[in-house]
């Protein structure tokens, strides 16, 4: 496991690279952005984007991942679909192939013949960055690669992406929207019971070089697996309680909105763009809870986060499903778990997280959103 872990925080820090790529080139990322449609539309969005960068990063984990684990090969899934349409209206499948120059040329077939835009992805995407650090020193868990599968979700919050709103962060507070609220995340799940065990997730855009260098990002990992728990991020120290915090969706419904104003300080009811982020949020502690009381999220969302999350002691469950349970306390009934499509549903939606969810650290405070939210969705 600790050989996956060191591989898929490498691919991470490549998939991180090749969007700062995309996004430092102009007439580069320009090129890449093409309109979804059919059962793939994010229903979310009325424009949503499918851009190549987020194709070419998927299928990049995908190919780094299976040379080296064949027996997951046939369980890594991702948001994407690797059919790609060029200006002619050809369709491309795309792949990274065994020479940068391959890759290249392939690429220009999807970039209607632009050479240069086509080399500077393709360099990314073989190139091996440097070694991310990362102490797994005696993380061993007895799973082999054939009971493992993954989900990617090669550039979550795409919409902040493609802006690329540049904001200054504040430590130790969450700010709303901007390019760092887009994420790399690769999430391991366990093929048999779907729980997640283990998480990636990689910030490109954290801050800029202060001596030029252009945006430095950062990176978590979790793995929670029987009395294994391992987190990047260290667990809170136990401070004063200074009142509930909760993170939405600026799109959040109403009723949601009005049942949490009366558990909170207006300053500790917060709203941020990216599903990914507000997950990453609570797991930094910059918010107790993320509701979201939709289906607008999907596994590749989700797991690797949620894999973090169990790391640290707590979860993410299905709100419909949580909001329907009797008893209290930490029941793993009602987490979200990453195995099985809903067969009621076509295309992505087979994969949304369809009851909505809240992610937390802490039972208690999932226990109090909970009592709030009872009887009003
Ligand atoms: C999106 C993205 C959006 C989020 C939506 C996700 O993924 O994270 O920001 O909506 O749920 O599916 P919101 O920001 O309102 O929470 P993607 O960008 O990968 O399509
Ligand atoms: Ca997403
Ligand atoms: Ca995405």
């Amino acid at each position: 496991m600790a050989d996956l872990l060191r591989l898929l925080l490498k691919v991470a820090e490549k998939a991180a690279n090749v969007a700062r790529v995309c996004r430092q080139e102009a007439p580069l990322f320009q090129l890449l952005v093409q309109e979804k449609t059919g059962d793939d539309k994010n229903k979310k969005f009325v424009q949503d984007f499918k851009t190549l960068a987020d194709v070419v990063i998927q299928e990049m984990i995908r190919h780094d991942v299976g040379a080296q684990f064949p027996d997951m090969a046939d369980f890594i899934h991702g948001e994407e679909s690797n059919k790609f349409e060029n200006g002619l209206g050809e369709s491309v499948i795309v792949t990274v192939c065994s020479t940068e120059e391959e890759t290249a040329a392939l690429l220009a077939t999807v970039l209607d013949g632009d050479h240069t835009a086509a080399s500077l992805l393709a360099k990314a995407i073989h190139q091996d960055p440097a070694t991310v650090e990362a102490n797994t020193d005696g993380l061993t868990v007895s799973l082999s690669p054939s009971e493992l599968g993954i989900w990617i979700d090669p550039i979550d919050a795409t919409s902040q992406y493609i802006q690329g709103r540049e904001e200054e962060l504040e430590e130790g507070r969450l700010s709303p929207s901007g390019l760092h609220c887009a994420l790399v995340l690769i999430g391991v799940y366990l093929r048999s019971t779907g729980e997640p065990i283990m998480g990636v997730i990689n910030q490109p855009f954290h801050h800029k070089d202060p001596a030029g260098g252009g945006w430095k990002g950062r990176h978590f990992w979790g793995v929670s697996w029987g009395s294994i728990n391992v987190c990047s991020v260290s667990q809170p120290k136990d401070g004063e309680d200074r009142g509930l915090s909760v993170v939405l969706s600026s799109s959040e419904k109403q009723v949601v909105k009005d049942a949490l104003a009366l558990l909170c300080s207006s300053d500790k009811l917060m709203y941020a763009s990216g599903a990914g982020y507000k997950i990453l949020c609570v797991i930094e502690g910059l918010a107790d809870v993320y509701i979201l009381s939709e289906g607008s999220t999907f596994k590749w969302d989700s797991c690797a986060p949620h894999a973090l999350l169990r790391a640290l002691g707590g979860g993410v469950v299905d709100l419909t499903k949580r909001l329907q349970m009797t008893s209290e306390g930490q029941d793993h009934t009602a987490e979200l778990t990453y195995h099985e499509p809903d067969t009621e549903c076509k295309g992505a939606d087979r994969w949304a997280n369809r009851g909505g969810l809240v992610a937390y650290r802490d039972c208690s405070k999932l226990n109090t959103v909970i009592a709030a939210l009872k009887g009003k969705l």
